[in-house]
């Protein structure tokens, strides 16, 4: 393979080129997913056809992903084949033995020096659960030549051996979703895939103030980066990550997207830092209660944790503080 360097297409792609991936194979953007569960599969195409662009793709749904959408593109044409499943599947209660097998997109263009996305929703079925699927890929070229990643690996070979490897998604067994507090000095912990929330805490709420503040520690014993992408409570029309920026020495509140929480790592939400924001409290937060708060990851999903209120000022929760930090955590990691 040759490397060409094009300032002119580098500079067009932007933001857009940094999150290319580093292997030059076709790769899903998320490699795992939970079973019984719908999965969005992005498909990224790291180059067209060797000096000459991709005109055409398809993959190839394996046996016990169901009810496959994909996502139109602007400027492809898309079709899909429909064919008749291995078995019947159950839908959120409708029996379903038939949908799509293969996505194609045509009539695009991928110059051999570009990288694109192409992407399709899906059910993974609960009888996955534990193993890896591939999904084949193939490039198609105007000359007729294909780059094909459908090879998988034979019993006892390194998929890394493969020159063209069929992207490859993981499919884990539902989580855990009841988090189940241990009440150690008040530590609370809940926790999936290899996902776990320690020591969350609010603060009171002081006469009529209408928002709160929630903190807590994620603990990622997982070996794959994880992120809250979201958080909600009963007890507030809307909950909000949020974190905090020294902006002209005034300190400010700035919701965020996401707080990462990197793999075998840890994510602190404290008073000064990022935190869980509240918006709407149906009702003041009072010392000495406690309300439900679920988490929303990424990967692991949702995972919902009792949140004890401590004081106005409270740093920690209202626990026996000597244990923090010293709390030794069980974990599930699977
Ligand atoms: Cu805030």
């Amino acid at each position: 393979m040759t490397i060409k360097t094009t300032i002119a297409s580098l500079a067009l792609l932007g933001a857009a080129f940094s999150t290319a991936p580093a292997s030059a194979h076709s790769s899903l953007e998320t490699g795992q997913a939970t079973a019984d569960s719908m999965y969005k599969a992005v498909m990224r195409v790291p180059h067209g056809c060797d000096g000459k662009p991709t005109i055409a793709l398809t993959i190839d749904i394996p046996e016990g992903v169901i009810a496959t959408k994909p996502m139109p593109k602007p400027g492809w044409k898309l079709e899909t084949v429909w064919g008749a499943y291995g078995k019947t599947y159950d839908y959120y209660g409708t029996p379903m033995s038939e949908g799509v097998t293969q996505i194609r997109w045509s009539g695009g263009a991928l110059p051999d020096d570009f990288y694109d996305e192409f992407v399709f929703r899906a059910r993974i079925t609960g009888d996955l659960a534990g193993t890896t699927i591939a999904f084949p890929t193939t490039q198609f070229c105007p000359d007729g030549a294909q780059v094909a990643w459908t090879e998988t690996a034979a019993p006892g070979q390194d998929p890394h051996d493969l020159p063209h490897p069929a992207p490859n998604l993981m499919v884990v067994a539902p989580a855990e979703k009841s988090g189940h507090g241990h009440g150690h000095g008040g530590m609370q912990t809940a926790m999936a895939d290899g996902v776990a929330v320690e020591a969350p805490f609010a603060r009171a709420t002081a006469g009529p103030a209408r928002n709160g503040a929630a903190f807590l520690t994620v603990r990622n014993a997982g070996a794959e980066a994880d992120r809250l992408i979201g958080a909600k409570t009963p007890v507030a029309e809307r909950a909000e990550l949020h974190t905090h920026l020294h902006e002209n020495g005034v300190m400010k509140m700035r919701p965020v997207e996401a707080i990462a929480v990197p793999a075998g790592g840890v994510a602190t939400l404290e008073p000064g830092g990022d935190h869980i924001m509240m918006m709407g409290l149906k009702a003041p937060l009072k010392e000495g209660e406690s309300f439900p708060l679920t988490l929303i990851f990424e990967k692991a999903g949702e995972v919902t944790v009792d949140v004890p209120i401590g004081g106005v000022g409270a740093m920690q929760g209202s626990g026996d503080s000597s244990h923090h930090g010293t709390h030794d955590m069980k974990m599930k990691s699977n």
